[in-house]
């Protein structure tokens, strides 16, 4: 219809139109249009073969699975309570899932349109209502609750192809990390990509990927465009038990001024502690949310409740 006609059209009955504008997208019972977001949660935040010009000391590496204890995610608006009042937490779910192939989606609906700049995810080990989800095994949730409480578990698989005459096989190596939750950021805030948190729209969904980057743990920098390497983990593993299974213990043991390259520091720009706790540290940088936007890892033991 062209414009013209249309808007002469609705001249005499404004009313009416708007009615019918109003009809079309509000629910019965809503006295304004209300919008709603979407997080979907996964682990697939890097490719699960890391991209060979990544890594950088020659080894090939897989992630094979990635668990993952998710709590909540969280939506305010710190400055504004009524903005983003719907109860702040998504239904109330917590789920363990392998990130690798699995999702945990939370929706937020019945959202006043406006800005929820305030967003937030936390993990967290297994508590006596979390359920095993997609990929997940009532062992997962086991070996995430014993012992120190843990809200991730990485394995994965490193190969280093035959380098004749040097080296004539190929040599394979496995990883198997459990992130603890007393010494590893298990919650996230400030989400932002473009936008700061979420922008909620009359009668649209709000939708957003939140991924965690298993690639995070083999930087060699606290930086997102690091390169990757494998060799302290190979190290870790030989001054251990020397398995050929590489284990959280083994890189506790490895003083971080042992691991070689110029960037292995943690956050403060200290290199003492160990490898363990660098690698731990990279957790706070690992959470991915939207189009090439992050979640900061908030430092453990200082959340507010
Ligand atoms: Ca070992």
């Amino acid at each position: 219809m062209p414009r013209s006609l249309h808007a002469r059209g609705c001249v005499p009955l404004v009313g009416a139109c708007l009615a019918v504008l109003v009809a079309a997208c509000v629910p019965a019972d809503e006295a304004l249009p209300l919008g709603a977001a979407q997080f979907t949660i996964t682990g697939r935040g890097s490719p699960r073969t890391f991209p060979d010009d990544r890594v950088v000391d020659g080894w090939s590496i897989h992630v094979d699975r990635f668990v993952l204890s998710f709590r909540t995610m969280t939506i305010v608006n710190l400055k504004d309570s009524n903005q983003c009042a719907y109860r702040g937490r998504g239904a109330k779910t917590n789920v363990v899932f392998e990130g690798t192939l699995g999702t945990v989606v939370q929706a937020f609906n019945g959202l006043k349109p406006g800005d929820c700049p305030d967003v937030g995810m936390r993990l967290g080990p297994p508590d006596d209502e979390s359920v095993p989800g997609e990929g997940a095994t009532a062992a997962d949730l086991v070996a995430l609750a014993n012992g120190t409480p843990s809200h991730a578990l990485l394995e994965a698989t490193a190969v280093r192809k035959a380098q004749p005459p040097f080296t004539t096989e190929d040599e394979t190596m496995h990883v198997s990390l459990r992130f603890d939750s007393v010494r590893t950021a298990s919650s996230f805030g400030g989400c932002r990509d473009a936008i700061r948190g979420a922008r909620i729209r009359p009668g649209a969904r709000y939708g957003v990927f939140v991924a965690v980057a298993a690639e995070a743990f083999f930087r060699d920098a606290i930086s997102s465009n690091a390169q990757l390497r494998f060799d302290p983990f190979a190290d870790a593993d030989r001054r251990g038990n020397d398995d050929g299974i590489v284990t959280m213990d083994e890189l506790d043991d490895l003083p971080l001024f042992a691991a070689g390259g110029p960037f292995y520091m943690l956050p403060n720009g200290s290199r003492s502690g160990s490898f363990g706790d660098y690698v731990r540290a990279q957790f706070m940088f690992a959470v991915n949310y939207g189009e090439g936007g992050l979640c900061n890892g908030i430092v453990p033991g200082t959340e507010e409740p």
